[in-house]
């Protein structure tokens, strides 16, 4: 049988978002409701007939396998509509990977001290959820079970009325920011250095829920869920699950977020709920938050085993094939900069004092110290560095340079931490996923 028999009956009647609503809202139905009035799965739940030449119709292309698409799958190519609207009202991001969507920054648009939405870099394993898409947050619960003595499940209200809400500003940035770096290269998004953007949260302690909730003396790690889907758009399937250690999950700093930026979190960022969970690798910082499970163990969730977001216990060679048992969560974020301005590749008046500035963040807290080279690293100065507004806020830094004679430069930006520790002129510590690289920020100058 030719598929696309019957066309005069197979006119697309959905836009893709009512695509997206009747498969989030009535699964079971769906094939048959967007599909087409004659539309029948067989007895073993297989789209046939003017429904399969419908959904043909609409994706402008026959589907050699349709024998094996299951009823009520929505088509991947309606899961999920990237590019147009979703990033409607983002700022000049580059957009590396549109199915998940991810997008990163470009540094000189990360100046402002609290990152706009507008330039908050995305991040995602799977997609948006229809709940966010739809901003609708009614019947919202988050749950904290396992570990304690008293399970919860709290509505938003229940947050908003029965713990204190706190603001502050929190970094959040992705454990693979800086990935494109490495050779030999990894595999996965491939962040330069823009996966990271410091927005202000509004919510409540994650501390003082799970007080409420009573850990008990049993409690190791943390397993944190959203709702958001899978790729393939099974709703049984996990996107990604991680957790931390239970002391961590204490630290007073890490929040329950429902506003980023005096609004309502957006769809991209979480909406309604999200984890931030300071200092540590984005991953850990769960958005569209429901559950927090609190572990006698370490946490197995999806994405927390394997290579996801470990690195090799000891230091390898480019290249080298690291046995997995060797491989161990990452967990503190090191110590890192940007320029923000200027941006790089612009022409500056020789022999007069010019601004460079930009941000500095570390996962252990402060940031002790920022310096500048113009010299290719021989020489370096000293940078203003202003303190955090609350900890795990990136930190603002000014320094004036001077750029001799005419000719073409490079500014490279250094922090350290409160230990003393560097941000490295190369790419530090090779590891197969290509994790934490924390070089220097570097930009060009052409003196005139
Ligand atoms: N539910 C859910 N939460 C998630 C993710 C995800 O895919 N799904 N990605 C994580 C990763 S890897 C990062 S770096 C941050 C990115 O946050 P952003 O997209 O708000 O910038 O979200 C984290 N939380
Ligand atoms: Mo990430």
């Amino acid at each position: 049988m030719s598929h696309l028999d019957g066309t005069d009956d197979v006119r697309p009647v959905h836009t893709p978002d009512e695509i997206r609503r009747i498969y989030a809202e009535r699964p079971h139905e769906a094939d048959w409701i967007v599909f087409g009035r004659r539309a029948h799965a067989d007895r073993r739940g297989f789209l046939k007939g003017a429904g399969l030449a419908t959904m043909g119709a609409m994706l402008g292309a026959t589907i050699p396998f349709h024998r094996n698409m299951p009823a009520g799958l929505m088509p991947a190519a309606f899961a999920q509509d990237t590019g147009t609207d979703l990033l409607k009202e983002k700022d000049g991001l580059t957009v590396l990977n549109d199915r998940p969507l991810n997008a990163e920054t470009p540094p000189h648009l990360l100046d402002d001290d609290v990152t706009p939405y507008e330039r908050m870099f995305i991040r995602f394993n799977g997609l948006v959820p229809q709940t966010a898409l739809d901003q609708n947050a009614e019947g919202w619960t988050l749950t904290i079970d396992g570990e304690v003595e008293n399970p919860l499940t709290l509505t938003i209200d229940d947050l908003k009325n029965n713990f204190e809400t706190v603001t502050q500003r929190l970094w959040i940035e992705c454990g693979g920011n800086g990935r494109a770096f490495f050779q030999p290269g990894a595999s996965g998004n491939q962040w330069t250095v823009g996966a990271i953007g410091c927005p202000e949260w509004t919510g409540v302690r994650l501390k003082d829920v799970l007080d409420a909730a009573g850990v008990k003396p049993s409690a190791v790690y943390t397993g944190h869920y959203g709702n958001d889907v899978d790729l393939s758009g099974d709703p049984e399937k996990v996107v990604i699950s991680r957790g931390v250690p239970i002391e961590k999950a204490m630290e007073p700093e890490n929040m329950i977020a429902w506003q980023m930026n005096g609004q309502p979190i957006p769809a991209l960022h979480g909406f309604p709920l999200r984890l931030i969970i300071t200092g540590y690798p984005g991953s850990a910082s769960q958005k569209f938050l429901t559950r927090i499970w609190v572990r006698d163990r370490e946490h197995d969730g999806p994405k927390m085993t394997g290579y996801s977001y470990r690195m090799p216990a000891y230091p390898v060679a480019p290249g080298t094939e690291v046995p997995e048992s060797d491989m161990e969560i990452l967990t503190v974020m090191p110590v890192k900069s940007l320029i923000t301005f200027p941006r790089t590749g612009v022409q500056v008046p020789a022999g007069q004092p010019a601004e460079v500035r930009g941000h500095a963040w570390a996962g252990k807290g402060d940031v002790r110290a920022m310096h500048v080279s113009i010299d290719f690293g021989q020489t370096w100065q000293e940078a203003r560095l202003d303190p955090p507004p609350n900890k795990y806020a990136w930190q603002r830094w000014r320094a004036e340079i001077t750029l001799p004679e005419a000719g073409y430069y490079e500014v490279w930006a250094r922090a350290t931490d409160q230990d003393g520790v560097m941000q490295p002129p190369v790419v530090p510590g090779w590891n197969p996923r290509g994790y934490a690289n924390n070089m220097m920020h570097r930009i060009a100058l052409f003196a005139v």
